[in-house]
């Protein structure tokens, strides 16, 4: 059976095969229940590294609903982290973004999979192009909120979800603890996967966005309407296009994440530590 017959499969809910996917995670990692969901996005690869110990790893593709990732400097596991405090994080390195095609179930099923093992946190981290000039590559900084451009919504039928606070102040403070320079800024996700034209840039400013990306906005919403508090982090990777003199490119993203790596990672540490 193909991949995405999971999620065409009538008779299954998203919710019945996130609840299949979190037993196989069970079984093979023999964690009853996490309490931290972490994605990791472009440049944010290695972040996960100081966080604590990697109990289990499960390549993605031996998940129900889980596939190998398309995308070079996307990692394709599962890995189970024990925090030195005793917390247990799920980190998924292998994020579907909603530009490969299969459709918003697959992008959300990150996020149902690690609420039906018990997580109430969800961590999500992207790199992603920067609107304000004094943000150089390598700025990590807090979602604050978000404009969702893709015209998708990872629910399904009249459920409606308040989206007000969608990215937890009481987070929020918790990161401003231990870094009180963090900027905040608002995502505005396009669908991609190309990057914007410099007046689709201009158009992201004018409605109040900060930041330009391709993830996040559809992960958060499933993870709200999951029940799970949500805290966003962008690293700044690349100025967006026309705010730069020079054009994009997926490499520049690379090496902008791999500078800021130490900063980032620790940073991370210490706000999944305090969660
Ligand atoms: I990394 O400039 C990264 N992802 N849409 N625009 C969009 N996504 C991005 C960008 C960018 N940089």
């Amino acid at each position: 059976m193909n991949i995405n017959d999971h999620f065409s499969a009538s008779s299954q809910t998203p919710q019945s095969l996130a609840e299949q996917a979190a037993q196989t995670i069970r079984e093979r990692s023999r964690i009853e229940s996490y309490d931290i969901a972490l994605v990791l996005g472009s440049g944010w690869g290695k972040a996960a590294d100081l966080i604590g110990e990697t109990v289990s790893e499960i390549p993605a593709g031996e998940i129900p609903g889980f596939s190998a990732p398309a995308v070079a400097g996307h990692g394709g596991t599962l890995r189970s982290i024990r925090t030195p405090s005793g917390k247990i994080a799920l980190v998924l390195g292998s994020r579907t973004h909603y530009y490969e095609g299969k459709g918003v179930r697959a992008v959300a099923h990150g996020m149902r999979t690690a609420a039906a093992l018990g997580a109430q946190t969800a961590v999500l981290t992207n790199g992603c192009g920067g609107l304000v000039k004094e943000w150089k590559p390598g700025q990590p900084v807090l979602i604050r909120d978000h404009i969702n451009l893709t015209g998708a919504s990872p629910l399904e039928g009249a459920t409606f979800i308040d989206l007000t606070d969608l990215y937890s102040q009481r987070l929020r403070n918790i990161a401003h603890q231990i870094d009180p320079t963090l900027p905040e800024g608002v995502y505005v996700q396009f669908r991609g996967p190309h990057y914007e034209t410099p007046a689709e840039v201009q158009m992201a400013k004018i409605i109040g966005g900060d930041l330009v990306g391709m993830s996040t906005t559809l992960e958060a919403i499933a993870a709200r309407e999951a029940g799970m508090e949500v805290l966003g982090i962008s690293l700044v990777t690349n100025l967006a296009a026309g705010i730069s003199a020079t054009p994009l490119s997926h490499e520049e993203v690379l090496a902008a994440g791999a500078a800021a790596g130490p900063q980032i990672s620790q940073l991370l540490a210490q706000i999944v530590e305090r969660l």
